[in-house]
C-alpha cells in the first residue's frame, strides 16, 4: 500500500496484478484494475482531482443525504449529495490477507484500506449532528468491496441516507443492459412521478435516472453484448440508482468529458436512500456493496 508523495491518495497492489486508487479527497475510489490492467471504474478526463469539486467518476461517497435536499429538512443547508465526496478524510490504515496467517478462503490475498471521517474534522458541516465514518475499501481478485459504517456520536438520534454513486467503465451502452430490477418499482426522476416494474432487463437508450426500490438480497448484473460485466451484491442497501446523462445532459456537465463519455460509462449505485435511516445516539448503521468484475 502506497501513499501518494503529495498525501493525496493511497494505492494498493495485489500480487495478482489487481489495483486500486482512493483519493484522500471525499474517499473516492478513482481507479480499480484487474488482474489483465483492465480499468473498471469510469474517470471523467475533466474530473477534478484536485478536492476543488467532486470526483466526476469513480465511486464518490453520498451522505447524509441523496440528491437535492429539502430545505425544511435537518439536511437542507446541504450540498447535493452531502458533504461526505467533497471532506478530505483520513487514512486510517490498512489490513491484509497476507499479513494473517491464514489466507482467506481462496488462498488469494485481499487487502482493506480503512478511511475516516469526523464532524470535527470539517470546518462547517451546516449539519447539526454528530457523527464519526469508517470507510472500508477492499481489493481482492475480481472483488471490490465498499462498506460504510456511521457512528452517531452525539446525543440525539438523526436521520441520514447514503448511496455508493459507482461508474462503471463499459465499451458500449447500446450493447448494456441490466439486469436484476426486472420485479422493482422505481421513481423516475427524467420522466417524473413512480413507475411499476418493467418485468424485463434494462437497456439504456437515452437519459434514464431511476431510483430502484430492490431488497438488498437481489444481486443486480451489467451485461454486455450478452456478456456479463459486472455483478454488484448488497448488504443494508435496498436502493439501486440507475443513470446515464446521455448526450444533452453529458454537453451540460463542465466536468464530463469526452463529450461522448456517457457512450463508457453506467453508473449503477447502490444506496439507502428511498427512505431515511433513524441512527439513535451511540449507535452504529453498516452497509455496503461488493462488485464482481466477471470478464
Ligand atoms: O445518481 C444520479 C444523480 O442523482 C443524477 O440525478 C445526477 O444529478 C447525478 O446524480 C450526478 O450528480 P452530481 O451532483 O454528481 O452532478
Amino acid at each position: 500500500v502506497l501513499m501518494s508523495e503529495d498525501n493525496s491518495r493511497v494505492t494498493a497492489n495485489l500480487p495478482t496484478g489487481e489495483r486500486v486508487e482512493v483519493l484522500l479527497y471525499g474517499a473516492t475510489v478513482i481507479s480499480w484494475k484487474s488482474a489483465n490492467g483492465k480499468e473498471n471504474l469510469f474517470l471523467s478526463s475533466k474530473a477534478h482531482l484536485d478536492g476543488s469539486k467532486p470526483v466526476r467518476g469513480g465511486i464518490p461517497l453520498v451522505f447524509p443525504v441523496f440528491g437535492p435536499p429539502n430545505k425544511n429538512h435537518a439536511t437542507g443547508q446541504l450540498p447535493q449529495h452531502g458533504f461526505a465526496r467533497n471532506s478530505r478524510w483520513e487514512y486510517l490504515g490498512k489490513t491484509s490477507s497476507e499479513s494473517s496467517t491464514l489466507p482467506n478462503s481462496s488462498g488469494d490475498s485481499s487487502v482493506k484500506l480503512d478511511f475516516g471521517l469526523s464532524k470535527s474534522m470539517i470546518d462547517k458541516t451546516n449539519w447539526p449532528y454528530e457523527f464519526a465514518l469508517t470507510y472500508s475499501v477492499t481489493l481482492s481478485p475480481k472483488d471490490l468491496e465498499t462498506t460504510l459504517v456511521v457512528r452517531n456520536t452525539g446525543t440525539s438520534n438523526y436521520d441520514f441516507q447514503t448511496l455508493f454513486h459507482t461508474y462503471l467503465q463499459i465499451d458500449d451502452i447500446s450493447q448494456i443492459t441490466v439486469s436484476g430490477l426486472e420485479k422493482a418499482s422505481f421513481k423516475d426522476k427524467v420522466q417524473g412521478g413512480d413507475a411499476e416494474a418493467a418485468g424485463e432487463p434494462i437497456s439504456i437508450g437515452s437519459e434514464v435516472d431511476r431510483v430502484y426500490n430492490a431488497p438488498s438480497e437481489q444481486a443486480i448484473t451489467i451485461t454486455e453484448n450478452g456478456e456479463a460485466r459486472f455483478e454488484i451484491t448488497r448488504d443494508m442497501l435496498s436502493d439501486v440508482v440507475v443513470w446515464n446523462p446521455w448526450i444533452e445532459k453529458a454537453k451540460g456537465m463542465a466536468d464530463f468529458g469526452p463529450e461522448d463519455g456517457y457512450k463508457s460509462m453506467i453508473c449503477v449505485e447502490a444506496g439507502s436512500v428511498s427512505t431515511w435511516n433513524n441512527l439513535e445516539a451511540g449507535d452504529a448503521w453498516e452497509g455496503g456493496q461488493r462488485i464482481k468484475a466477471l470478464s
